[in-house]
């Protein structure tokens, strides 16, 4: 990535220069000239972008006025680079704020600039990173940390920590680091959010290949960080944790693991961060006959590339974001597709989702300095809280309603027309597949209009008549047809909501966390929970979003939390923190009433986003602002000194 991030210098050939800003993104580029040159006249008041929509990405601007900022640009970038290619001074923060103003067309308020000021995290800065050491407050107190899991948050928290010279082990099932990017090998596997905001904020990679890039360059990218941390001597792969036990009388918790030659072996920490993620363990579905078929069948996750489909008739058990995923490479080598839907969803229409990032766009990304952080910065704007009003639920709704309030209904408006209009061929797939339930219910999938060209395809049948039961020949519905299959698919999703399964972990005096639990996970802050002292969560219960933000966002504000917490006992001299019930439990009574006013909490829609009771333990119901000034720091008050 280091190579990556390199600026490379400016050509003399102005023609080229004028060729890349044909695909730049002009609402970035203008802060980005006025940052190097340190003219920030260059941000005009006819320039200004009217909006900041994924849909819109030159925000509004008119042809002329996009050709006249491009004018401008060639201008300034030839001045620029006559001149030496200088970089000006710093910008003041009153500069900052002029050019975040200018970029989202909105006047930043104060109480989002800090946090801004941290994502936009300008080359070779990091503004999250601690600014304290262990040795630097208590060189004589041991602090081992042992951190589960070495995918994106795993990864991230190891950095972290060896920033502060914390000494911490991670402990890795897989032969590699990477989690979900390592083990979802499927055709077709790629991001859906926009990947240069999916990323860590002080990790910037400028050449992403494509604005949702594909598995094997996001599995690239952690490894790369991995590398680049100098974190991997740490980790412990092919290794598995099995339980978890507290020490009361030592304050230490105790991992059993098992390593790759099958041999046990426990290891004393101080502290355990968990970071399996909550997308980690297949879940098969409870069909009768579950394990009848007698042809090949295997789990998306687990994707088995020994099958040649060519030929075949593949059958397909699910819909969500997996397999819309994969059936179309499915429907592209086999010879008969069924897929079975239990309940349809809402698609979202991405159209640069397959896209790869246009040559001048890449071009200008490595050549004009900034750029590709207020490309960034306008990203995480525009998919960030300005979505929270399309989801919210108005007072007056109603069970069975289509739709929970305005917002709603317009986001509705945008995806049922679009769904309308690619399938207006087939009035009976259109049957099938729009939701009459409000969108983001559950997880609305992104697409470029690939699923509904699968689905217009003759050898694909979309069945939607409820499965029941698995046969050794295929699968029975319930009008008592056998649909015969050579091959299963089962693209039914994780175990979500057990999280940490199949650990034990058992906390002080002996109490289980699944027990305590009782199958309805929660945790202040989604990071502790009380008897578990010194026990903390990336990604952990209601921290997942549905509209705003990317999880790399949260994980940064959660290991930024677990640093305070760490740090904390390190000057206090405790030996451990013990999340308080009350703070816990009001904490948790203030998501459940916020889920409750979000259209996943009043859907009755099966989704991953909620338990076996049907409440939401997944999803963080409010604004990104709110998670980082509730993580940015840690208040000793919320817990019980050991
Ligand atoms: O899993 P899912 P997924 N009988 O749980 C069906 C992330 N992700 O792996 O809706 C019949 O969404 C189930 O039906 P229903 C993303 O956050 C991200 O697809 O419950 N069907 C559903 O259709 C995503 O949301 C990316 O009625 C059964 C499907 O199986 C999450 O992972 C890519 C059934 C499960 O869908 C999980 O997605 C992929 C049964 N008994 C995933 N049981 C990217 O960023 C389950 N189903 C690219």
């Amino acid at each position: 990535m280091t190579s990556s991030r390199e600026i490379q210098p400016l050509p003399q050939d102005n023609d080229a220069i004028r060729k890349a800003l044909e695909d730049a993104h002009l609402p970035s580029l203008l802060p980005a000239l006025a940052q190097i040159t340190g003219d920030h006249s260059l941000l005009r008041d006819d320039l200004f972008p009217e909006s900041v929509v994924l849909a819109d990405p030159q925000g509004g601007l008119s042809p002329e006025k996009q050709a006249e900022a491009r004018d401008l640009a060639v201008t300034t970038l030839a001045a620029w680079r006559d001149a030496g290619s200088v970089v000006a001074p710093p910008p003041s923060l009153e500069q900052v704020r002029g050019m975040m103003d200018y970029l989202i067309g909105e006047h930043v308020s104060d109480e989002y600039l800090p946090l801004l000021l941290e994502e936009l995290a300008f080359a070779d800065t990091d503004p999250r990173a601690p600014e304290w050491s262990k040795n630097g407050i208590n060189a004589e107190r041991s602090m081992r940390v042992v951190i589960i899991g070495a995918g994106m948050s795993g990864i991230l928290a190891a950095h972290r920590f060896k920033q502060a010279g914390i000494d911490y082990t991670v402990i890795e099932k897989n032969a590699d680091v990477g989690g979900t990017w390592f083990e979802n090998t499927y055709p077709g596997a790629r991001v859906d959010s926009s990947n240069h905001a999916y990323s860590y904020s002080f990790a910037q990679k400028f050449d992403w290949p494509y604005h949702h890039s594909p598995q094997e360059v996001l599995l690239d990218y952690f490894s790369e960080c991995a590398t680049e941390f100098g974190i991997r001597d740490n980790i412990r792969f092919n290794t598995e944790v099995l339980t978890v036990t507290y020490d009361d009388a030592r304050a230490f918790w105790e991992v059993r693991v098992r390593g790759a030659d099958g041999g046990e072996e426990t290891i004393e920490a101080e502290a355990v961060v968990s970071a399996v993620g909550q997308l980690n363990r297949p879940k098969m579905p409870d069909v009768a006959g579950g394990g009848a078929f007698e042809g090949p069948s295997f789990h998306s996750a687990e994707w088995d590339h020994s099958i040649d489909f060519a030929g075949k008739t593949v059958g397909i058990i699910g819909t969500g974001s997996s397999a819309s995923q994969f059936i179309p490479h499915l429907a592209d080598e086999a010879e008969g597709v069924r897929i079975f839907q239990r309940t349809p969803n809402w698609y979202a229409p991405a159209p640069n989702y397959h896209e790869e990032v246009a040559e001048g766009f890449l071009w200008l990304l490595k050549h004009v300095p900034t750029y590709a952080q207020w490309y960034r910065f306008w990203l995480f704007w525009a998919i960030s809280d300005g979505f929270l009003p399309m989801v919210e639920v108005d007072d007056n709704w109603q069970p069975g309603d289509g739709v929970t309030g305005e917002g709603n209904r317009q986001l509705r408006e945008l995806l049922e027309g679009s769904m309308r209009k690619q399938l207006e061929s087939r009035p009976d797939l259109i049957e099938k597949t729009l939701p009459d339930f409000p969108p983001a219910s559950k997880r609305i999938v992104v697409d470029n209009g690939t699923w509904p060209n699968t689905l217009l395809k003759e050898h694909v049948h979309l069945t939607t008549e409820p499965i029941e039961r698995i046969t050794p020949r295929g699968i029975l519905t319930e009008d008592g047809e056998e649909h015969e299959l050579d091959v299963l698919v089962y693209g039914t999703g994780f175990q979500a909501s057990k999280f940490l399964t199949p650990m034990k972990v058992v906390g002080r005096g002996g109490v289980d966390m699944h027990e305590q639990w009782g199958g309805d996970a929660r945790a202040y802050l989604g990071i502790t929970m009380p008897n578990f002292p010194n026990f903390f969560f990336l990604y952990g219960p209601n921290t997942n979003i549905v509209v705003n933000g990317s999880i790399v966002y949260f994980s940064e504000c959660e290991v930024q939390y677990v640093l305070e917490c760490l740090k904390f006992l390190l000057e206090s001299g405790q030996q451990a923190i013990d999340c308080r019930t009350d703070v816990h439990d009001a904490y948790n009574e203030r998501i459940d009433a916020g889920n409750l006013k979000r259209a996943w909490g009043v859907s009755s829609v099966p989704s991953w986003y909620k338990s076996a009771s049907g409440r939401v333990a997944q999803n963080w119901p409010f604004t990104l602002l709110e998670y980082w000034q509730q993580t940015k720091r840690m208040d000793p008050a919320d817990y019980v000194l050991l």
